[in-house]
């Protein structure tokens, strides 16, 4: 009997796991039937831009975290897929930090390509995981004709992402703000903050992108609030760094310092949790957004059950081009290739990778850490090998340039550590760069 996998999401990493499977089966292996379950009506993941917040046309929680504007915020040499060039796909190579409609079009250029689409049952949504006797039982709604139904499977291999459930703290005030109080989730348009005050709560990724766009869009003035530390960039003059957020009192915030200012609007840039509230108890992965994953051996297989995978539940440097290594791995497991140890090794494996993880000191080590993993992983397959000492180089350059000018980082370029060449000089300084378009980005 053929084994049945199911695949839950059809972003980058369950789009990867796709694209695994089909190339053993373009090499004439035989491989178990595919269903992969994707409640959005397209895929690509967080990258499937919608303007969408709150609820879809269905009712069901709204994926996208993405928001209009948005570019890379790390070198796309980090990112590229080692079996499908950004140069095989556009032709030429492209600058390094492309906007998100352009990124999405190499993320599907692939798939495509691979003639997978068929595997996937677009706006289905995964209601309930459970596993009895052997077998996973998935139960989905297929959204449009609102019908519910269940299927066995020997194998589920969660893909449904980590950064599109808000983690949204309270603060006293908020209830009597005359402002807009959002979360990052549903940021969607920089341009409805121009001339205004804003304070971002949050250090992260979110707060620093988010405030960027927010002055590269007009934003009469940013302020930042830590928890736990200033980001400490070069930041433009009507940018400022202060304390935790203690309270709000009319449209005024004040902060642990004392200081206070008078704010148009709060954007909590305060994180994501892990959220699958379609699995079983047994089988729901529990884990803070870290390098090491609680509960994941290799990063991948549930040690409580290790026919079930989660991919890219990792904190992320490298992205796609980490999720393929973890997708060619979890397939080999599938297929018998890689034999799984028992328990207790699986446990000692994620204790080992915890501790070296708490054992590094910098964000360097951070993102050689997560380059050894990868190296780990493709080892272990057949997935093309890399330089990924590279692309951690370029990481590392890329810190360096953020450090010279916050504003300015996204006009460097880097080499393609999949075909060598140097990316292009991108036509237009991106806080000048107003227009995000694909067709104006590959104008060069
Ligand atoms: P996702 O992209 O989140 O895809 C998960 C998929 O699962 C979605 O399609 C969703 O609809 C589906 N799904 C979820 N629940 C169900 C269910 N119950 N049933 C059926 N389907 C379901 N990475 C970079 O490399 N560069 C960047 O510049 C970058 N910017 C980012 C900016 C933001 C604002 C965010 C939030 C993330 C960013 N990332 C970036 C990181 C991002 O996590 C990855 O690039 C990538 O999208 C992760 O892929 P994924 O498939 O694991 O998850
Ligand atoms: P992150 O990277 O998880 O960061 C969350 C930030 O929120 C971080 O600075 C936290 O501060 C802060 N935080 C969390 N809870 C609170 C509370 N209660 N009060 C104040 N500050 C808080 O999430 P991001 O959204 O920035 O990034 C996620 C992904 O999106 C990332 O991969 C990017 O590519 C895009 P801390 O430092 O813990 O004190």
């Amino acid at each position: 009997m053929t084994k049945r996998v199911a695949i839950i999401g059809a972003g980058p990493s369950g789009l990867a796991q796709l694209r695994a499977f089909q190339s053993a089966k373009e090499n004439g292996e035989a491989i178990p039937e595919i269903v992969c379950f994707e409640k959005q009506d397209e895929w690509g993941g967080l990258w499937n831009y919608t303007w969408r917040t709150g609820v879809d046309q269905y009712g069901e929680p709204v994926h996208g975290s993405m928001y209009r504007y948005l570019w890379s915020n790390g070198p796309k040499e980090g990112l590229e897929f080692a079996d499908y060039s950004f140069e095989e796909h556009f032709g030429k190579q492209i600058a390094s930090y492309p906007p998100r409609a352009v990124l999405f079009d190499y993320i599907q250029g692939r798939v495509a390509k691979a003639g997978v689409r068929d595997w996937i049952r677009f706006e289905t949504v995964v209601r309930r995981v459970e596993f009895a006797d052997g077998k996973f039982t998935v139960t989905v709604k297929d959204l449009p004709n609102a019908r519910e139904y269940a299927e066995e499977f020997d194998h589920v291999i969660c893909a449904s992402g980590h950064f599109s459930t808000p983690n949204v703290p309270e603060f006293e005030g908020f209830d009597t703000f005359k402002g807009r109080v959002l979360h990052a989730h549903d940021f969607r348009d920089a341009l409805e903050f121009k001339d205004q005050d804003i304070l971002i709560v949050g250090t992260s990724y979110s707060a620093e992108d988010i405030g960027s766009q927010c002055w590269k869009y007009g934003a009469k003035s940013i302020t930042v609030s830590h928890r736990t530390a200033a980001m400490g960039y070069d930041w433009p003059e009507n940018w400022a760094e202060v304390p935790l957020l203690t309270k709000v009192v009319g449209n005024t915030a004040h902060f642990k310092d004392g200081t206070s200012r008078d704010v148009d609007a709060i954007i909590l840039c305060t994180g994501y949790q892990h959220h699958f509230p379609f699995m079983a108890e047994d089988l729901n992965l529990r884990t803070a957004n870290r390098l090491a994953t609680n509960g994941l051996y290799k990063g991948v297989a549930y040690v409580h059950n290790p026919a079930l995978f989660y991919l890219g539940m990792q904190d992320q440097w490298f992205t796609f081009n980490m999720f393929d290594a973890q997708a060619w791995w979890v397939r080999d497991a599938i297929m018998g290739k890689i034999a799984m140890p028992d328990k207790d090794a699986m446990l000692a494996d994620v204790a080992d990778r915890v501790a070296r993880e708490d054992a590094g000191e910098s964000d360097y080590d951070a993102i050689w850490y997560q380059g050894d993993y990868i190296k780990e992983l493709i080892a272990e397959t057949d997935y093309p090998t890399f330089d990924v000492e590279g692309a951690c180089q370029a990481f590392k350059e890329w810190k360096g340039h953020k450090k010279q000018g916050i504003m300015t980082f996204r006009d460097n370029g880097y080499k393609s550590v999949m075909t060598g060449t140097m990316a292009p000089k991108h036509h237009t300084p991106w806080k000048d760069a107003l227009d995000d378009t694909l067709e104006v980005y590959l104008q060069n």
